[in-house]
Formats: structure tokens, sequence, C-alpha cells
């Protein structure tokens, strides 16, 4: 398993829920030094990144990107894919394939998670959700020849009424069709959201490409009572081995947070050791 922290800009607004904001640049440089095995960029719009600066910081620290998450879109932009307003919809699609091109400089995935908005009132489900595929198709569209995966990520109804669940994100899924189109399970959302975590992470086997991990509180995890290593053992039994990143509160402060996260993490997922080669004499 590879472990990462999700990060962003200085500006970025207090709904993106990242340890550090601060130059791109230097968030690499200190999760490196902490041991982690990469970061996840939550970023508003892809200038954002300096690809090839950022490429330096990756080759010298050794760290990846495995991902990019998109939620300031929604939340800073109020450009969503359920929007009513096709005007508005296609400012999103353009945002996330911009977002896209830059995943795959870094050979990352994207975040579909808060842009797919919100319903309005006088909406249905039924028409937000044709909206919204249509809007997952296009942006398949480029992702697909790119080799780009898209996230799914359910999220609880306290922030948007659409897509609360895995089982609902799976549904979505399938009904889109698409198999660049995967699942992002968010532990913090699930404890709220799903039954059962045993059984939304069997139901999701297939489906899940990438993890998302917080306590109960969306604090690092050990401070909470989300059964993380429950969850690690069904994960396990699943054969998912591949990213799970922290996107956790600053708190008490971004340093004690990230160190909390890692060693929490880092005690259940040691680094891979590289066998040291061997020299006939
Ligand atoms: C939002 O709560 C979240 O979990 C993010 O990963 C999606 O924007
Ligand atoms: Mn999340």
């Amino acid at each position: 398993m590879k472990i990462g922290l999700a990060v962003s800009t200085k500006d970025a607004l207090p709904s993106a829920y990242v340890v550090y904001r601060d130059d791109l640049g230097s968030c690499i440089d200190r999760c490196a030094e902490l041991g982690y095995d990469g970061v996840e960029l939550a970023l508003r719009d892809a200038s954002q990144v300096d690809v090839q600066r950022i490429k330096q910081r990756l080759a010298a620290t050794g760290l990846e990107i495995p991902c990019i998450s998109t939620g300031q879109v929604f939340a800073a932009d109020h450009l969503y894919f359920t929007h009513p307003d096709g005007a508005v919809r296609t400012r999103a699609i353009e945002r996330i394939i911009d977002m896209i091109r830059l995943a795959s400089e870094f050979n990352a995935k994207v975040n579909i998670g808060r842009v797919r908005g919100t319903i309005h009132s006088e909406d249905t489900l039924d028409a937000a959700s044709r909206r919204y595929i249509d809007c997952v198709c296009q942006c398949a569209y480029i992702a697909e020849p790119l080799g780009v995966e898209l996230l799914v990520e359910p999220v609880n109804r306290y922030e948007v009424n659409f897509i609360n669940n895995c089982a609902q994100g799976i549904e979505l899924i399938r009904e889109s069709g698409l198999r660049c189109v995967r699942l992002m399970p968010d532990t913090f959302h699930m404890n709220i959201e799903d039954a059962s975590f045993r059984d939304a992470f069997l139901a999701a086997r297939d489906f899940i490409s990438y993890v998302h991990v917080a306590d109960s509180n969306r604090l690092a995890p050990g401070w909470g009572h989300v059964p993380l290593d429950e969850i690690f053992q069904i994960l396990g039994e699943i054969g998912y081995n591949d990213w799970i990143t922290a996107e956790i509160l600053p708190e008490p402060n971004p340093d004690a947070a990230a160190r909390q996260a890692i060693k929490f993490l880092r005690s259940r997922f040691s680094r891979d050791v590289i066998p040291l080669a061997t020299t006939v004499a």
C-alpha cells in the first residue's frame, strides 16, 4: 500500500480538506521528509501547477502524485455537473478536462467528487443523474485515451445531496458504462453514510481504485473512532493494494496532523523493502 497526503496551494479555501496549504513544491518536500509516498493535489484550476518544476521536485524526492482532486471547482467556483444551466456545465467540464490533461503528465487519477454538485429543489434525481452522466462521458472521452481514471467519490449528505454512499456510486458507474470511471471511497463519508464498512467494501471490490482515509472527526487516523484496522483488513481481503491518502483537517496544526497520519499508516503498511543486489565474488 502506498501512503499519500492531500495538500493544496496557499490560497485554498477552508473547504479544501488538506493538511498543508503552501507552495506545491514545498508541500512535496515536506511530505518527503515525513516519509509519505506521494501527495494528492487539491486544485481549483490546472494552471496552478508549474508542471516542469513539480516534476523536478518529484524526481528529487521520489514522491508521486497519485491523484488530483477537484472539490474546489464546486466549492469555490460553483461549477458542477448537475447544474441545470448548460453553460455552467460546460465550464465545469472544461475545468475537469484541463485537470485530466494535467493528471496525464503525472500518471495521476482525477477525483470527480464534489464537482457532481447538488440537485436543486425544483429538479429531479433522474434529470440530474442524466446531466451528470453526460458530463462524465464528455470527460471520459478525453481521459480514456490518456489512460487517466476518473474517480467517483461518495460524499456525505451534509456536503452534497447526490451519491452519498458507495452503493449509489457503484450504480452511477455501472450506468455510465465507462471503463475509466472508478470508485474512491472515503472512510470519513462512509462512517456517516454506509451502514457497514464490510458490506460496502465487499460490494465495491471490483470498482475501487483509490481510497481516502480520515477518522470519524476528519482528524488524522487514530484520533477518532473509525475502525481503521478492521477496514484495512477488509481492503486486504478484497485485494486492494494501492493508494491510501489521508484527507484530513490540519489540526491541531499541520505538522502534528501530518506526523500522526504517517505514523499511524506506516505502522500498518511498512515501505516495501528493496532487497540489496547480491554480488557474486
Ligand atoms: C469532500 O468531502 C471530499 O471528501 C473530497 O475528497 C471531495 O472533494
Ligand atoms: Mn475525500
